[in-house]
């Protein structure tokens, strides 16, 4: 008897790939923006994969979600409206939800990213069936061009700076961003693996220097991310003020999590000297 085992493998470098086992290949589409592949795999549950690069499982998922969500949550005035470019399935949106923001305007290029979540991540994509929360599918780049409006938090829940993203860690985009967040609002973004794409975080906390004087990368354990220590970069107009209030802990996110994420090891403080 041949026993056949399928494996999704995303690749770091020539020489290194993490690869998962996996029961079945449930979706290969191929849109106008880019690949798209979902797994069900044996340790991380449903996987969904975008160019070949992991964008998210069911088993880890609120890792990623949590910290791009509820650290910049805690600075500055509290915040209700917010702007979420990409995140297209929705978890983003989920945790602003339950953070009580009242109103999401979400921004995904890619329709089809939303379809795939609504299929088959019910949970994760159910903020789109809030009535807080507004689904544009639309270019985020020309939609913060054209927009008047202005929101607390901005959210770039993008893939990695390659492809449709590219423009999501220029100069230009971050310097249309400022001029959309309210008095002490806060744009994020996840600026990628300090360890296999130091260029990703240092072209997000470059430009978002370029155009807000304050900018403060911290960190997070993504285990199905590349090297599993995954970055996210965030910029004010103020300085990062932490509100007196209780901090509610998520299943990663907590308060010591809030003040530890911003120690960073040396070699990723080079990377944004
Ligand atoms: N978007 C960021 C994923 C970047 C992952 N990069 C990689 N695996 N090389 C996450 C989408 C979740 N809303």
């Amino acid at each position: 008897m041949r026993l056949i085992e399928n494996w999704f493998s995303e690749r770091y470098s020539d020489n290194l790939q993490l690869s998962f086992r996996v029961r079945d290949q449930l979706l290969s589409v191929k849109t106008d923006y880019q690949r798209i592949d979902l797994f069900d795999t044996y340790d991380f549950g449903k996987l969904l994969s975008i160019d070949g690069t992991v964008q998210l499982t069911e088993k880890d998922e609120y890792v990623y979600h949590e910290m791009i969500t509820m650290v910049p949550f805690y600075f500055n005035s509290r915040p209700s409206s917010a702007l979420i470019i990409g995140g297209g399935d929705g978890g983003a949106a989920k945790r602003l939800l339950q953070l009580n923001f009242d109103s999401i305007t979400n921004v995904e290029i890619d329709g089809n990213v939303v379809e795939v979540a609504k299929k088959y991540f019910p949970d994760i994509s159910s903020s789109f069936s809030d009535k807080r929360v507004k689904l544009i599918v639309g270019d985020g780049i020309k939609y913060i061009k054209e927009t008047n409006e202005k929101f607390d938090r901005i959210i770039i829940d993008s893939t990695d700076p390659v492809g449709p993203a590219e423009g999501l860690f220029s100069d230009e985009f971050y310097n249309n961003v400022k001029n959309h967040l309210t008095e002490d609002g806060i744009v994020v973004t996840q600026s990628g693996s300090p360890y296999y794409q130091p260029t990703a975080l240092s072209m997000a906390h470059k430009s978002m220097s370029a155009s807000f004087p304050f900018v403060k990368t911290y960190c997070a354990f993504i285990p199905t991310y590349p090297s599993g220590l995954w970055s996210f970069t965030m910029a004010s107009e103020s300085d990062f003020v932490k509100r007196a209030e209780t901090i509610k802990p998520g299943r990663y996110f907590n308060e010591g999590i809030l003040e530890g994420s911003f120690s960073l090891p040396e070699f990723v403080k080079d990377i944004i000297k």
